[in-house]
C-alpha cells in the first residue's frame, strides 16, 4: 500500500514535470508573446530606453527569438531578474528563457538543469577601483571592502581568487547592478567586482568614467549566454539556430540593410537555406520559412547587435576580442546551416 502510494507520487511528478517541460514553442504561439527574462537593468545589454522600451545586447537575443517564432520583434514581456531570482523564474515556467549575462557553468547545467544553447559573449571577471586608491593589481586588494553581486559566479571566483593569493576581503552583498554602483559611488565598497562587459557598462554611466580603473586581472571564464530548461529539446533548438542564424548572418554578410534583396535569393546557397529561399529549415523547426530573415531584421545580425549596443563606437566601448568570428581569429562561430 505505501509502495503504490509512493510509486504514484512519483508517477505525478513526472507527469507534472513533464507538462511543464514540453510544448514551450506552442505556448509562446498560443501566448503570442514571448516571456524573456533578462536584467534589472544593465545598459547595453539590458535597459528600458528613454521611451521605456527594452534595448541592449540581451535584449537583441530576446527580440530576433520572438521575431523568428512570432514574426514580431516586439513580442516580448521582458522579466526583470536578479541574480539571485532568475533561475527560479527559468524553472517555474515564469519565463521561456533567459537572457541576462548568465555564465555556463557544469552545475547550472546538471544540477539545475538548464541548457545552455550557445555563447553570446566571452568575459571574464574583472574589479574595478577608484583611481585615487592608486592600486594597479588586484593582488593589492588584501582587506579590501568589495561590492559584490549575490547568486552570481563571480561571488565564488572572488572567493577563489583571494584564498589561492591569500588575501583576504570583506564582501559588501548586493543585489542588483544599480544597487552596486551606488554602493561603491558612496565608497560603501572599495571594488566593484563582476563580468568585465558589466564593468565597463556600469563605468560608462559614471559621471566622471575617467576617475575610475579596470585593473589588469581577469580572474575567470565567463562564457555568457541565453539558456532554456532541460527537457524540451524542440524550444532548446528554436533559441540555439536564433542565436546561430544571428551569427552566421554576420559571418556570410547578410546584414539588416541587405537582408531585403539577400532574401529574393542569390548564388550562395547557404544564404538561401537560411533566409528560407531553399529547402524547409523552417519547417523542420517548426517555424515560418522566413524565420531567420526575421530574426536578422529584428536587431540585425550578431555583429550589428555587438556594434550597435556595446561596440567600440558606443560609451560602453567594447572591442570584439574574443567575440570576433572565428574568420577573424575570435571564438564566435556557428554550426552549418544545412
Ligand atoms: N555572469 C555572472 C554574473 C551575472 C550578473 O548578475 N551580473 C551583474 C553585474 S554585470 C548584472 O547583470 N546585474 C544586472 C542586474 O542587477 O539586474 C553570473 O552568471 O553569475
Amino acid at each position: 500500500m505505501k509502495k503504490s502510494v509512493f510509486y504514484g507520487t512519483l508517477a505525478m511528478a513526472g507527469i507534472a514535470a513533464g507538462v511543464a517541460a514540453a510544448g514551450t514553442l506552442d505556448d509562446v504561439k498560443a501566448r503570442g508573446k514571448l516571456n524573456c527574462g533578462v536584467t534589472t537593468g544593465l545598459v547595453g545589454f539590458a535597459a528600458p530606453d528613454a521611451n521605456g522600451e527594452w534595448d541592449g545586447f540581451d535584449v537583441g537575443v530576446c527580440r530576433a527569438v520572438a521575431a523568428a517564432v512570432l514574426g514580431d520583434p516586439k513580442a516580448v514581456e521582458f522579466v526583470p531578474t536578479t541574480g539571485k531570482t532568475r533561475f527560479t523564474a527559468l524553472a517555474s515556467g515564469e519565463i521561456d528563457m533567459l537572457a541576462r549575462n548568465t555564465t555556463w557553468t557544469f552545475s547550472r547545467d546538471v544540477d539545475l538543469k538548464f541548457t545552455f544553447v550557445g555563447v553570446n559573449y566571452y568575459d571574464g571577471q574583472g574589479f574595478m577601483v577608484p583611481k585615487e586608491l592608486g592600486v594597479s593589481s588586484a593582488k593589492e586588494l588584501d582587506g579590501a571592502t568589495v561590492c559584490i553581486q549575490t547568486g552570481t559566479t563571480t561571488e565564488l571566483n572572488l572567493a577563489d581568487f583571494f584564498r589561492s593569493n591569500n588575501i583576504s576581503y570583506e564582501p559588501v552583498p548586493i543585489e542588483t547592478n544599480a544597487e552596486a554602483q551606488q554602493q561603491y559611488l558612496a565608497s560603501a565598497c572599495d571594488v566593484y567586482t563582476t563580468d568585465a562587459s558589466g564593468l565597463a557598462a556600469t563605468r560608462a554611466t559614471f559621471e566622471d568614467p575617467g576617475a575610475h580603473v579596470l585593473l589588469p586581472e581577469i580572474i575567470s571564464k565567463e562564457p555568457l549566454g541565453p539558456l532554456v530548461r532541460h527537457g524540451d529539446n524542440e524550444w532548446g533548438d528554436v533559441v540555439r539556430w536564433t542565436l546561430n542564424a544571428l551569427v552566421t548572418a554576420e559571418e556570410l554578410g547578410v546584414t539588416s540593410a541587405n537582408i531585403g534583396e539577400m532574401s529574393a535569393g542569390t548564388d550562395n546557397p547557404e544564404v538561401n537555406r537560411l533566409l528560407g529561399t531553399e529547402g524547409n529549415l523552417g519547417e523542420m523547426l517548426g517555424v515560418s520559412a522566413d524565420w531567420a530573415k526575421n530574426a536578422i531584421m529584428a536587431g540585425g545580425n550578431y555583429g550589428e547587435l555587438f556594434e550597435g549596443n556595446i561596440g567600440e563606437s558606443t560609451p560602453i566601448g567594447l572591442a570584439r576580442g574574443l567575440n570576433a568570428q572565428w574568420t577573424e581569429g575570435g571564438l564566435i562561430y556557428s554550426p552549418p546551416f544545412r
